[in-house]
């Protein structure tokens, strides 16, 4: 497959405190590995991915597969980082919010992680997976399940424990914000109005079309 080779580009963003684990998750998403060492990300680092997306109708029936070229970014936690990273909210599709099982202050701040996306992102409900992270570390947990459970189902958003050290519930938990994305994109195009006769008439362009028509609704065409 060639490097433009793909029906859809898709920018994901993983947010949340320093030290909750988003560049493991990301690198063991990516890679399948894990790396114990703590290197603080500066700034914003991307990985990417290529994957083949199914979705499936009302009756169970899948449809052809899309061909995905997704953009993992990678942002840095800290304050003094900031302002970098919420100029790469406006261009992310949709987010990983990341909490540390391990640490209540990581999943107290989830709120706040929350109230800069909806100042910043493509909308105000943007798509959004929240991951209680490090589920390994069970006999360090101090989040319970269940609270972070009802704090995601209160706000819609999916909620995953994972682990970036043994991989549980990585691949599901960008799955699932795939998934939400590639519905929105769906809603998105039934809800552009095409005037009668004219469909099949280009308008798209090609394969490269098809792509900006993505970028487009990430940005701008919310169906929510
Ligand atoms: N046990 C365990 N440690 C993790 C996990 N995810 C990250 N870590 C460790 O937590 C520290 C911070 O991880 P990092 O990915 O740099 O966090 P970031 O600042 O959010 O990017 C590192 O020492 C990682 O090895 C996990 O799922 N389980
Ligand atoms: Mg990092």
């Amino acid at each position: 497959m060639s490097d433009s080779d793909y029906d859809f580009l898709i920018k994901l963003l993983a947010l949340g405190d320093s030290g909750v684990g988003k560049t493991s998750l990301l690198y063991n998403y990516t890679d399948g590995k894990f790396n114990s060492k703590f290197v603080t990300t500066v700034g914003i680092d991307f990985r990417e991915k290529r994957v083949v997306y199914r979705s499936e109708n009302a009756d169970g029936i899948t449809g052809r597969g899309q061909r995905v070229h997704l953009q993992l970014w990678d942002t840095a936690g800290q304050e003094r980082f900031r302002s970098l990273t919420t100029a790469f909210f406006r261009d992310a599709m949709g987010f990983l919010l990341m909490f540390d099982l391990t640490s209540e202050q990581s999943f107290l701040n989830v709120r706040n992680w929350m109230t800069q996306l909806q100042m910043h992102a493509y909308c105000d409900k943007p798509d959004i997976v929240l991951c209680g992270n490090k589920s390994d570390l069970e006999d360090r947990r101090v989040v319970p399940h269940k609270q972070a459970e009802d704090f995601a189902r209160t706000h819609e958003m999916p909620y995953f424990e994972t682990s970036a050290a043994t991989g549980t519930n990585v691949s599901k938990a960008v799955d699932a914000l795939l998934d939400l994305i590639m519905k929105r994109m769906e809603r998105s195009v039934d809800k552009s109005w095409i005037p009668p006769g004219t469909a099949g008439s280009g308008a798209n362009g090609g394969a490269g079309g098809k792509v900006a028509v993505v970028q487009d609704a990430g940005k701008s065409k919310c169906a929510c």
